[in-house]
C-alpha cells in the first residue's frame, strides 16, 4: 500500500516513524511520503488560499495548486488511487470504511486548512476515470485542518494490513466492537489496587462464567454508552 498525504504542514506527520506504523514502512509492508501543496504553486508568494466566492469569514483553498498536486500521483501510482478529502461535512469515518480502503494499493490524503478545499477538486476528480474519492470526516467537532484526521485513518487502516499488527487475534477480537459493541474491562496484576479488586471471576478459572460475565459486562457498557449519546 502506498499512502501519500498532500499538506502545507509535512511535519505534522512526522509519527508516522513511530511504533508499529514505522516498522511496517521499514520492512515495506507501506510506503509513506508526503507532498507539499506549496510545492505546486506558481505564484513568488506560494499561495495556497483565497477569500470565498459570495462572501463570509475565512480563506478557502485554491483548487490549482490541488489539481497538480493529485494529477502528479494518479500518474506515479499506476493502481487505482483512493481520493480521501477530509472534511467536516464529508461522511462519517468508522471502522467499516477503514476496512474497505484497507484493501486500496493507492491511498492519498488531501488535508485542507482554512475553510476548506473549493468544492470543484471533489467534484473533478469524481469525474475522473482512475480515482475514487471519499470526503470524509472523523467526528462532529472541528479542528484546524485535515492533518491529524488523515493520521487517525491511516492507523485504522495500517493495522488491518496483515503483518502490521504482531498479534492477528487481537483484530479478531475486536471485529465484535463494528456492531456498536465496546469491550469488557480488562484487569491485571496486582489482585489489589488502592483497595480496589479485580472482579472473583477473573480469577476463577471458569472460563465458561468468564466469557458469560465478560459478554454482560461489554452489554452493559454499551447500553449506558448509548444512553449518554
Ligand atoms: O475540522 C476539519 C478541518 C479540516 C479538515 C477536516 C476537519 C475535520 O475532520 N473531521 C472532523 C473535522
Amino acid at each position: 500500500m502506498r499512502i501519500t498525504a498532500i499538506t502545507i504542514f509535512p511535519e505534522y506527520f512526522a509519527p508516522m516513524k513511530l511504533s508499529l506504523i514505522g516498522k511496517a514502512i521499514e520492512s515495506n509492508l507501506i510506503s509513506f511520503k508526503t507532498v507539499d501543496l506549496r510545492e505546486f504553486t506558481t505564484d513568488n508568494h506560494r499561495t495556497v488560499d483565497d477569500t470565498p466566492y459570495g462572501g463570509g469569514a475565512g480563506m478557502v483553498m485554491k483548487p490549482e495548486p490541488w489539481g497538480e498536486a493529485i494529477d502528479a500521483e494518479l500518474v506515479g501510482g499506476g493502481e487505482v488511487l483512493d481520493l480521501i478529502i477530509l472534511t467536516p461535512s464529508g461522511a462519517r469515518f468508522n471502522q467499516s470504511k477503514a476496512r474497505e480502503l484497507a484493501a486500496s494499493k493507492n491511498l492519498v490524503f488531501a488535508c485542507g486548512r482554512y475553510e476548506g478545499i473549493d468544492a470543484r477538486v471533489a467534484e473533478h476528480y469524481k469525474q475522473v476515470a482512475g480515482a475514487r474519492v471519499h470526503e470524509i470526516s472523523i467526528g462532529d467537532y472541528v479542528l484546524n485542518g485535515g492533518e491529524v484526521a488523515a493520521l487517525v485513518i491511516i492507523e485504522a487502516i495500517t493495522r488491518l494490513i496483515p503483518g502490521v499488527i504482531g498479534n492477528p487475534e487481537s483484530l479478531l477480537e475486536e471485529s465484535h466492537n463494528e456492531i456498536g459493541e465496546v469491550e469488557y474491562p480488562v484487569y491485571t496484576k496486582p489482585t489489589i489496587w488502592r483497595g480496589l479488586e479485580v472482579p472473583e471471576v477473573l480469577t476463577s478459572g471458569n472460563h465458561g462464567e468468564i466469557a458469560r460475565w465478560r459478554r454482560e459486562e461489554g452489554l452493559r457498557r454499551s447500553e449506558s454508552l448509548r444512553k449518554s449519546e
